[in-house]
């Protein structure tokens, strides 16, 4: 296993669609065993290949509230089947935007489907932290950033703020 680096806004990458994952080979299994170990190191509750540059529609997730009891989640080529008309609002952050949080309103619970490690289909409903993160997650395959949900002018305030910090980085610190 590895911890691959995450990637930052604004990078280009995080705006790619994810393809769909074909078929579960050893390397997508190495690949997700990363996710996981990628995710726990950050700490994050939720993590999309893509957001290790990976274009497949893979995300990670573990909601559980201790570290002792570990419920580690891999979900292949997820969709929402059902969401609720209710909406919860929850405050988001994304690893790919590190320190940035704000409130997002989302629907309250969903339905969703995937294909798990071992080649079965599971469907599940999900309320609470879950459906939140099952919903930023499926996001990121599509290559949409929970800050595309707040005002322009917050948008292009957080998205300066990581482009001068990247154009920093690049010219030495
Ligand atoms: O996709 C990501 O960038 C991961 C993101 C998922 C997420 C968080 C909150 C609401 C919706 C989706 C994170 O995990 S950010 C870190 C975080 O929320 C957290 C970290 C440690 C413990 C608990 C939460
Ligand atoms: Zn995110």
């Amino acid at each position: 296993m590895a911890i691959r680096p995450i990637l930052i806004l604004p990078d280009p990458q995080l705006r790619l669609r994810s393809e769909p994952v074909r078929e579960i080979t050893p390397e997508i299994r190495q690949l997700a065993a990363d996710m996981l170990e990628t995710m726990y190191d950050a700490p994050g509750v939720g993590l999309a290949a893509i957001q290790i540059g990976v274009p497949k529609r893979i995300i990670t997730m573990d909601v559980s509230k201790s570290e002792d009891e570990r419920q580690p989640l891999v979900l292949i080529n997820p969709e929402i089947l059902w969401a609720s008309e209710e909406k919860r609002t929850y405050e988001e952050g994304c690893l790919s935007i590190p320190e940035y949080y704000e409130e997002v309103e989302r629907p309250d619970r969903v339905r969703f489907r995937y294909t798990d490690l071992d080649g079965g289909t599971v469907e599940r409903d999900a309320d609470g932290l879950m459906a939140t993160c099952v919903q930023h997650e499926i996001d990121h395959l599509n290559g949409v950033l929970f800050i595309d949900y707040l005002s322009k002018l917050k948008r292009d305030r957080v998205v300066t703020k990581f482009r001068k910090a990247a154009k920093r980085e690049a010219a030495g610190g």
